[in-house]
This record gives structure tokens, sequence and C-alpha cells, in this order.
């Protein structure tokens, strides 16, 4: 080799080892002990355009940063069970909107909505669709997706606009066994679980025997026996039992994963367990209400006080609550979702219909918890240790996300993902509904002792709740399309 094309090869080389243009950043968060649902480790995070583009120590500067001073850092929460704007039959209305309710979510940790876009019966699927996009449009603080609710399994809908919607990124949808305006027959449920296997999407089932309840609810009526309490009643486990049993046979013969919502207790927990010791795709939600509220809660005398946690299923007692923190640290449950469902109290369009104290038969099922869903679980499940850190993680925002579609976008702290982060707080303090941001008078929660609040919330890399203040910006979320949900190989093909 000669002299000049040693000098040339030379020349080369010192081209290539110009130092890279060091990476720009709109933001870095230093000093975090981020968590996943696999790993908890000490790293610096670069953002850059809404998303996590760099993890490692000593990141070059932003544009901003934020110190987490060491402190923990998880992905934003996933709700994937809420309930935000749904028509409901006058006078009764959902306290929360877009816009309360996703301002409630992000001072609560949680980046990504789950709600349902629900078709009336009668009403074409699509028509559904879109009186929900105008709902959300424009309003919401943080991104969401929308679950569907079948009500009416026409041949249209079946054959045409449930695969569409699924397409267009609908991915999921939700049956119920029980409400006279929701609930579908087992025959109708065979027809849309055959949809949801060839399609790929993921099935929700509301458990409880529709038949069972109306002939207890008739006899509690006719002794009187009509308080907010007796609503409780009229949903004892066993109705929650059968339908899940029978939820699981119907899935069973179509051979295709479902998901069990709001799991309320030991019964539906065994045939839960009983169907995945026979190899069944059957996967399990929990909600905070299983764990924090007992049929106590909604009342031991004839109060109508009751009333303010009155909702489907119904929470059970303590030993329950022991059942379900099991599931949850065990891997039972896939998903812990709020279920909210916000009505006011003291409202003629909330828990009073009409301004009036009703039967429990006629009070709206539901309770607000878009907010509280999160702290809850890492008050008394992390910090209590009931769980670790990545079992939170995955409970909360990666298996939601994996179960509808939406990971690795949303549901963990990984380069390409959405920069939704929580960086906590951990500090202890008594809660009050005057502390939260839903639209809703009351939470069932007050009078807990929390031990974490979010210090920081931060949506596609936009710091939107900083530990005192919301910082509001209406349309900022934005309507994400689902993928097929990723959270298990697909049921065997026939
Ligand atoms: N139960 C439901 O099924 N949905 C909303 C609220 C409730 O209590
Ligand atoms: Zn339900
Ligand atoms: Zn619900």
């Amino acid at each position: 080799m000669n002299k000049q094309s040693v000098d040339h090869d030379v020349d080369i080389v010192v081209t290539n080892l110009q130092p890279m243009p060091a990476p720009t950043f709109d933001l870095v968060i230093r000093h975090a002990r981020a968590a996943t649902a696999s790993d908890t480790f000490d790293t610096d995070i670069g953002i850059r355009d809404g998303r996590i583009v760099m993890l490692g120590a000593d990141l070059p500067a932003g544009a901003r940063e934020i110190d987490a001073g060491g402190r923990v850092v998880t992905p934003g929460g996933v709700d994937a069970h809420c309930h935000l704007d749904q028509p409901m039959a006058p006078p009764v209305r959902m306290a929360d909107d877009f816009d309360t309710g996703t301002r409630a979510a992000a001072c609560g940790g949680t980046t990504t909505v789950i709600p349902f876009a629900a078709q009336e019966k009668g009403q074409s699927l699509r028509a559904a669709v879109a009186d929900y996009h105008h709902r959300a449009e424009g309003r919401a603080h943080v991104d969401y997706a929308f679950h569907l609710i079948v009500s009416d399994p026409t041949p249209q809908v079946l054959l045409h606009e449930l695969p569409e919607l699924i397409r267009e990124g609908y991915t999921s949808f939700k049956i119920y066994m029980t409400y006279d305006d929701l609930k579908l027959d087992d025959g109708q449920i065979l027809d849309v679980l055959a949809v949801a296997r060839e399609h790929g999407a993921m099935a929700m089932i509301h458990a409880e025997n529709a038949d069972c309840i109306e002939w207890l609810t008739r006899r509690l009526e006719a002794a009187g026996r009509t308080a907010p309490r007796f609503h409780a009643h009229a949903r004892p486990m066993l109705v929650e039992r059968e339908a899940t049993h029978r939820a699981i046979s119907l899935a069973e013969l179509v051979d295709v994963p479902i998901l069990i919502v709001h799991v309320s207790g030991r019964e539906a927990v065994e045939q839960i367990r009983w169907a995945r010791a026979h190899g069944l795709k059957v996967y399990a939600e929990t909600c905070p209400q299983y764990l924090f509220l007992t049929a106590a809660d909604l009342g031991i005398d004839d109060s109508y006080h009751g009333a303010k946690c009155v909702c489907s299923p119904p929470p059970r007692d303590r030993q329950n609550q022991d059942v379900i923190w099991a599931g949850l640290d065990d891997g039972l449950f896939t998903v812990f979702s709020s279920d909210h469902a916000p009505f006011r109290y003291d409202a003629p369009e909330g828990k009073k219909p009409g301004g009036e104290e009703v039967a429990f038969r006629h009070i709206p099922n539901g309770i607000p918890g878009i907010e509280t869903r999160l702290p809850l679980l890492y008050s008394e499940g992390v910090l209590a240790g009931r769980m670790t850190l990545g079992r939170f993680v995955e409970l909360t925002a990666t298996n939601p996300a994996k179960a509808y579609g939406l990971h690795p976008r949303k549901g963990t702290i990984a380069v390409g993902s959405d920069a939704d982060l929580v960086i906590w707080d951990e500090r202890e303090f008594v809660l009050d509904n005057s502390m939260l941001h839903h639209a809703v008078d009351y939470t069932p929660y007050a009078g807990q002792t929390l031990r974490a609040w979010p210090g920081m919330t931060l949506a596609r890399g936009d710091v939107v709740w900083d530990g005192r203040s919301f910082h509001p910006r209406q349309g900022r979320g934005r309507f994400l399309a689902c993928s097929t949900p990723s959270l298990m190989p697909r049921a065997t093909p026939r």
C-alpha cells in the first residue's frame, strides 16, 4: 500500500470518526427510576415530537429538562373501561364528558382512555360510532380509543358494520348479559363471538344473569325492600358465577378468546381459574370497587346515601376483596380498569332521577373512579407490598394496551413509544372529593388514606398535570385506531 493510498484511507477513517451531531430533545427527564412491566432501571428519558427517542444515562441537554430526582416513573395509565358522555335514557345523564373525564384521568396519571360507543337497539353501529366521535372531537385532553357496545346484532351489523369497523380500528366490543336495553341472548352472543373470532377482535363480556336479577328484584320489591342496599341482594355472586360460566362455555364453543370485565369476587374467579386450567383463553378485568368497597357501602340501613356505591356487579365483602387481591398478584387478572360511570349523587340527572329517591332498580348504575384508579392501586398494592411495581404497570398500562391493540405505542416506556409518563410522589394524605377533577359531587373513596399521587403526568411529552395544577388543552387528545389485540396468540385455527 503506497503512502498516497494510506493517506487516503486515513482521510476516510477520519471522516467516519466525525462525531455524530448530538441528538436534540424537546424534553429530557433526568434521573428517572423507570418502571416497565418487566424491569425497573435508572435512566434519563429523551423526548422528541411527543415520543421517547432515547433512554440512558447522561443524555445530552434538552430544550426543556425535568429532574425526576430518582422518583419512580411509570407509563401513563391506560384506562380500558370507562364510560364518558355515554347516552342515557332521560332524565339521567353522565356527569363527565370527554373534557372533564379526560381532565380527571390526566390528574390521576391516566393518559389513554377507552370508553364505549354504545349502539342503541334499532340504531346502526356506525351511527353510534359517528355520534360518539362527535362527543369526543375537540374535547379530550388525553388520547382515546373506542370500544363498541353491540346491543342489536342484526345481519347488517354482523356481516358488514362490525367487520368494517374492526378493520377501521375499533377492535374490541362489549357484550352485555344483563340490562334490558343492552343484553343479548345466548344465540346472539354466539353470533357476535363468531365475528370476533373471524376478524380478530376482543370481546368483553358483562357477565350477570338477567333473569335471575329480575326475579330477585321483583321479590324484593314485593317485600318493600327497595333501598339502595337491596341492589346487592338482587345481584348475588351466584348470578355472576352462572353468567361467567355460560360466557366461558359460549366462547369455548366458538373457540375465541374473551375478557370478562369487572369481576367482583370468588365465585366468578373460580370459573375463570377453571377455564384457564382447561386451556381456554379467558382474560379477566377487575376494578377498584372490588378492592376498596363492600356491600356495606350500599348501606347498613335504608339510607339513600348507599346509592353512591350502586354499581354492577355490586361490591362484595372483605373475604372477596382478599380473593381479588390474590388474583391481581398471581396473574389471574389481566387488566385493572376503573369502570368509571359518573353520575352526580344529589342531582335529578344523577342518582336521584327526576329529583326523587327512587327504588334501587331505578338508580343509575355506576361510580366514579377514573382519577383514583392508579393512586389507590399504587398505594395499597405496590406500597403496601401486595404487588410488585412491574405487576402494577402490567395491570394498569401494558396489558390493557396489548389487550386492545395499542401496544407498544401506549403502555410502556421504550424508544418509539409515546411519551406518556407519570412521575410519582410518595406522600400520605386523606382523599377528599374536593381534590378531584371529575364533575361528580362525591367519590366513594373519600376518607381513604393514600400514600402516593402523580407528581406529574405527561401526555405525548406535554405536562398535563404538575402535581398541583391541571394544564388544559381541549382537543390535544387524539383518537387512536386500534390494531388487533396482541395479548396472546390467536385461537387455534379450525
Ligand atoms: N356497571 C356497568 O356494567 N356499567 C357501568 C357501571 C356499572 O355499574
Ligand atoms: Zn358492565
Ligand atoms: Zn362499565
